[in-house]
């Protein structure tokens, strides 16, 4: 997530000035996407330091700062007045590297910001957008070597890891002075071996100046090469590990996470893949890869140079960032089988032969036995929150035995409505941000409630200002329409409900049930965004339409609000969801051979009452379009004509996750059909930070 940006300038004369600029360029390139805080390092000034040969060889200057790029532009240029830094000096050659930062560990502050550093000295800078799923392990061992440890980031085990090795490997090589017994590729190659999980990294070392490093694993990131006096017969491409072989031709070297920021300096790229490490030095590009999977691991063979051509960037930039994709809203539809499986990283224990499969929430364990004890449970939201709140109510109430109340934030504030210090308030938000729910969230917390926040966004205000929560780590969310953070909410809360009824041996075998089905969940994600094009179909048969009604009940009610909700917000068509047991008293008298109605019947408890629903409005010749699980398609239309949907069938209280799915994507082809701007519907925002 978020951004990664780095600029090296190869023989060719650039002012500090010039060299901040094209780094806080990149950074605003990257700001689309979304970040909570920023950062950058260069290097600091010959004039500092009259013994070295070069300035980079010298600690760099780091600057880091939460907030937006402009409050780190404003304190570069604050520092850069204090410490006399001046910003004419021309470099010959200079590697700076910057950062926006999406927190994944750690709430937005300076000290959490990247460049993440080795230690006093900065030996080691490293920006890093991902996240590293082993580095408390390598916390400890870091730790037990002496490292002391300043941010709450995991990305703060990979410069000090790094410095680890080189130390290592200079007390064991006995250098000369000057002379490094590793290349900063080797020191990079042994970090790799040892981190898990997804990431995109940049390294710069002023033990190797001017010099940097990129690698990556599951992010994106992408190298840029502008030839300065370019001889434009010349046909690039990498020989022997080393593209421009070293050239005394100036040059410039642009490093990013997104094409955004790259094409403005040049088209000519290389997308970096998956274990390779890409080393910029003398002028020349060396791209290196372990052979296999082992080979990184054991640590014990050699990488192999790999030889890739330049591409030229000739796609719209913005194809690039979507992917396959032609919207963001369509994008994070197709990303919730990946969205969901972060949501529940590490959270399910799988248990042993004897051990029951539990779920463990860090963010709540030492909350569970206040929350256990309260007298009622309120769920807090907005739109799209609350409504992920509504589809968990179900299995929370039947496992915890607690009764839970749903409150609109608005409304709960305008009426003051009572909230007591045995509730547990429970807040949900994907942005952290909503004004209503920070305003009802000050309200609980002055009564004395236990507050709870289910949020996205860490360091966000609502994660600060709740005792405690849990993060639904679905990565950041473009769309303005709400779809992976709905399906990842629902998911968190069901894993609450299932802590709180951990306690509870009677229901043991239900909450392993549903353990197994969220595992399984991603899968079944997968199975139903097939259905894309029959939605497609659909989304053409109703493109004219008015109106569209959507019933559901029990675990599903909440689906047809949350259905009706995303129609409505960006395909611009009016839609409402309805609770089917309140047909027959009112909404009974839309129905018509015209008004096509959506009926949301797959199996659960809710299945024979929702046959009887259908029947009647086969019996109005209502024009239903019916969503059921696989196999009931046939049986579903015997009783008249309508269009079925089969969904796969999963334990009742995560079908709310599948049966959103074809909705949003049908909301989602509606808005194109009907040539509305998807991903910026009319008069929305993101993240309602007003009331
Ligand atoms: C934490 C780390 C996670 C991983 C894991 C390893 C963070 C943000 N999370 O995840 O990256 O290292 O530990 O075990 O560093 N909180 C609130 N209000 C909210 C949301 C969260 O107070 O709205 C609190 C929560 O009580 C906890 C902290 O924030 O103290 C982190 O919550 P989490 O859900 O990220 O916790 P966990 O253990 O899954
Ligand atoms: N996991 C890292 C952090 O929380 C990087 C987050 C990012 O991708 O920006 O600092
Ligand atoms: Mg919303």
């Amino acid at each position: 997530m978020c951004g990664i940006f780095a600029y090296l300038n190869f023989h060719a004369n650039k002012e500090r000035r010039y060299i901040l600029e094209v780094l806080f360029n990149g950074l605003r390139r990257l700001e689309y996407r979304g970040y909570d805080s920023a950062g950058i390092a260069i290097d600091d000034s010959l004039s500092r330091h009259p013994n070295q040969k070069c300035p980079s060889s010298s600690p760099p200057l780091v600057f880091r700062q939460a907030g937006n790029i402009e409050s780190l532009v404003n304190s570069v240029n604050e520092e850069v007045t204090n410490i006399d830094l001046n910003l004419d000096e021309v470099f010959y050659f200079h590697a700076g590297i910057a950062h926006t930062r999406w927190a994944t560990h750690g709430e937005p502050a300076p000290r959490n910001s990247h460049p993440q550093s080795s230690g006093p000295g900065d030996d080691f800078l490293v920006v890093h957008n991902g996240v590293i799923t082993n580095y408390e392990v390598l916390k400890e061992t870091l730790v037990r070597h002496g490292f002391t440890f300043e941010s709450d980031t995991d990305t703060e085990v990979i410069p000090k890891l790094a410095k680890f090795v080189f130390d290592k490997a200079n007390e064991e090589g006995n250098a000369s002075l000057g002379e490094q017994t590793v290349s900063f590729c080797e020191v990079v190659f042994e970090v790799m071996r040892h981190l898990e999980g997804a990431y995109a990294l940049i390294f710069k070392s002023w033990h190797y100046p001017n010099e940097l490093i990129a690698c990556k694993r599951g992010s994106p990131l992408l190298l840029g090469v502008k030839e300065l006096n370019e001889d434009k017969n010349k046909n690039h491409v990498f020989k022997d590990a080393h593209f421009l072989s070293k050239n005394e031709h100036p040059k410039e070297f642009f490093l990013s996470s997104d094409p955004h920021a790259l094409v403005e300096h040049t088209k000519k790229v290389l997308v970096i893949e998956d274990g390779e490490v890409v080393h910029l030095k003398d002028g020349g590009v060396s791209i290196l890869k372990f052979e296999n999977e082992r080979g990184r691991r054991n640590g014990l063979s050699r990488p192999a140079s790999v030889e890739r051509a330049l591409s030229v960037l000739e796609m719209e930039v913005e194809q690039i960032n979507k992917g396959k994709y032609d919207h963001y809203m369509q994008k994070e539809i197709h990303e919730q089988p990946e969205s969901l499986t972060t949501t529940m990283r590490g959270r399910l224990i799988r248990g042993g032969s004897r051990k029951p499969k539990t779920v463990l929430l860090g963010g709540l364990k030492d909350h569970l036995k206040t929350i256990r004890r309260s007298r009622r449970i309120v769920f807090i939201g907005c739109g799209t929150s609350y409504n992920a709140a509504l589809a968990s109510r179900p299995i929370l109430e039947e496992l915890s035995g607690i009764p839970v109340s749903m409150e609109i934030a608005s409304d709960l504030w305008d009426r003051q409505g009572p909230i007591y210090r045995e509730d547990t308030a429970v807040f949900v938000s994907q942005s952290g941000e909503t004004a209503d729910t920070l305003l009802a969230l000050d309200y609980a917390r002055d009564n004395g409630a236990l507050c709870v926040g289910i949020t996205n966004t860490v360091g966000s205000s609502i994660a600060r200002k709740t005792h405690c929560g849990v993060h639904i780590n679905a990565g950041a969310e473009i769309g303005v329409a709400s779809t992976k953070a709905y399906t990842s909410q629902i998911v968190v809360m069901v894993m609450v409900a299932l802590a709180i009824g951990s306690d509870t041996i009677s229901s043991q075998t239900r909450r392993e049930a549903i353990i197994d089905g969220l595992l399984d969940l991603p899968n079944k994600v997968r199975e139903v965004l097939k259905l894309d094009e029959e939605m497609k179909d659909l989304a053409q048969l109703l493109i004219d339409e008015q109106s569209l009604l959507v019933f559901g009940r029990g675990y599903n009610y909440a689906t047809a609000l949350e259905g009706a909700l995303k129609v409505k917000e960006v395909s611009l068509m009016h839609s409402e969801g309805i609770l089917a047991g309140e047909m027959k008293h009112g909404p009974l008298a839309l129905v018509d051979e015209n008004l096509p109605i959506a009926v949301i019947a797959t199996r659960d408890a809710c299945f024979s009452k929702q046959q009887s629903v259908i029947q009647q409005l086969h019996a109005r010749k209502g024009r239903l379009i019916v969503m059921c699980s696989k196999g009931d398609a046939a049986s579903v239309s015997s009783s008249g004509s309508c269009r079925a949907i089969e969904v796969p069938q999963v334990e009742d209280c995560l079908q709310p996750v599948v049966n959103i799915v074809p909705l949003q994507l049908l909301a989602y082809h509606l808005t194109v059909l009907r040539g509305h701007n998807v991903d910026q519907p009319r008069n929305l925002a993101k993240s309602v930070t007003t009331q």
